[in-house]
């Protein structure tokens, strides 16, 4: 997903020509904006968190591009791709790096696992969305 602080600045197309260029195909792709409840859902996860509640409202904040992207070794390949959470700590040329504000506003969301992914693509797509 790339987060609102990425769409306001204009990154859209120059994060998108990085992870194809990277390998990734496009499984399904969606310009939309999340709410209140459905960023909540999504970050379910990390309701204990003390950043739960600005998470949501940052992400509910504006505009987002959720996609479902294929590779081999597509989750640590893909994070290796957007880097550490921090972008201060993210690997030169990582996305994070180049178009991240901070720890929260961190440009682009990577799911952690094979299972997460298939639960996060199911959140945005149905099957009839991902080809
Ligand atoms: P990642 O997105 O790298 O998997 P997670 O799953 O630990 O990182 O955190 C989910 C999201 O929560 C991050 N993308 C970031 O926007 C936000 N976040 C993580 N840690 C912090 C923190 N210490 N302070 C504020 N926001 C955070």
């Amino acid at each position: 997903m790339i987060k609102p602080d990425a769409v306001a600045n204009g990154h859209i197309g120059k994060i998108i020509d990085q992870i194809l260029s990277a390998g990734f195909k496009i499984k399904a792709m969606k310009y939309t904006k999340l709410s209140v409840e459905t960023a909540g859902a999504f970050y379910e996860i990390h309701k204990e968190r003390p950043f739960y509640n600005d998470l949501v409202s940052f992400m509910s904040s504006g505009p987002i591009v959720a996609a479902v992207l294929e590779k081999d070794d597509a989750v640590l390949s893909f994070r290796t791709l957007i880097g550490a959470t921090d972008p201060k700590k993210a690997e030169e040329g990582t996305i994070r790096n180049r178009f991240a504000e901070s720890i929260e506003a961190n440009a682009i969301h990577g799911s952690d696992s094979n299972e997460n992914a298939a639960h996060e693509a199911a959140f945005f797509f149905n099957r009839l969305e991902q080809f």
